[in-house]
């Protein structure tokens, strides 16, 4: 089990590092939503769902959609860590006839299940997988990420509901709390007030984890959950730029265009997860 951890500290520190690297060749993008979801990824790809790199269409593996689709640089470290597709397309990003748009793609992307980036769209995605294999009485699993900010859409409300009716216990919901959207908190924008009051009045089972609590998320997410049990619903209480000090304490992290300063930063920052193998 310790082996097992470590392993997963491992891969959310090469994640982290490929994600660094692939934004600051670009020179801008969405660093700080990308990294605070990243643990959530490694326990996911590493430990939880069951997938076939070498087959991604492969028909009875779990699905994944990240709903908040500008932390598309994130799942495409973890993939290509994963083996769907090699690691140096990761220095493609964003660029003219890449594999590897700026928000993810299932047309364009070995591995990508939904193309989101428009927010509030990809729950209701994930909600429309999950009910075509319970119908079917298949029994894949299907995980979705959403943001904190992007709860301001209410699509997602209409597909919280729709989950909750449908008792849809295949589908797992995360939502990654990490309490800023794209120019300001949540307590500016509009309030969220209780988040895991809200969502357990919606008919999920709630579960708070921080967002790095790699043990922690494994232990909620592996469990196959039955139909007498509601939808998990996990709360990540994550930080925006989760795992680089500088870009966690910065006021807005959200989308970076770097300066010559900000590049020193993230430079050193990769050099030290370059150094530090877990
Ligand atoms: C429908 C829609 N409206 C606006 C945007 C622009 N947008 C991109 S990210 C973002 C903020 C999202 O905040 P949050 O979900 O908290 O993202 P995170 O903090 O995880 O980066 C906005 C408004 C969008 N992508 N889609
Ligand atoms: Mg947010």
């Amino acid at each position: 089990m310790m082996n097992q951890l470590q392993e997963l500290r491992e891969f959310a520190r090469a994640i982290r590092l490929e994600t660094l690297k692939s934004l600051t060749g670009l020179g801008f993008g969405h660093y700080g939503g990308s990294l605070s979801v990243i643990e959530a990824l490694a326990v996911l790809y590493g430990d939880v769902m069951r997938i076939n790199p070498a087959n991604p269409h492969w028909p009875e593996r779990d699905y994944f959609v990240l709903s908040k689709g500008h932390a598309g640089p994130a799942l495409y470290s973890t993939l290509a860590l994963k083996g769907y597709f090699p690691l140096e397309k990761l220095s493609t990003l964003n660029q003219n006839g890449t594999i590897l748009p700026s928000h993810p793609d299932r047309l364009k992307t070995p591995g990508v299940d939904a193309t989101t980036g428009s927010l509030g769209q990809g729950v209701s995605i994930a909600a429309g997988m999950a009910l075509s294999h319970k119908l079917a009485q298949r029994c894949n699993r299907v995980f979705c990420i959403l943001g904190d900010g992007e709860l301001n859409e209410g699509q997602c409300w209409e597909a919280f509901q729709f989950i909750a009716h449908h008792n849809l216990h295949q589908l797992t919901l995360l939502i990654d709390w990490n309490k800023q959207q794209l120019d300001g908190t949540l307590e500016e924008v509009i309030k969220p007030f209780d988040l895991s009051a809200k969502f357990r009045a919606f008919g999920f089972e709630v579960q708070t984890i921080k967002g790095d609590d790699i043990a922690a998320l494994s232990a909620a997410l592996r469990p196959v959950r039955d139909a007498q049990q509601r939808p998990l619903l996990v709360l990540l209480d994550s930080v925006k730029g989760q795992g680089v000090p500088y870009l966690e304490q910065l006021p807005n992290s959200h989308h970076l265009r770097l300066t010559p300063e900000q590049r020193v930063e993230i430079d050193k920052a990769i050099a030290q997860l370059e150094a530090c193998h877990v």
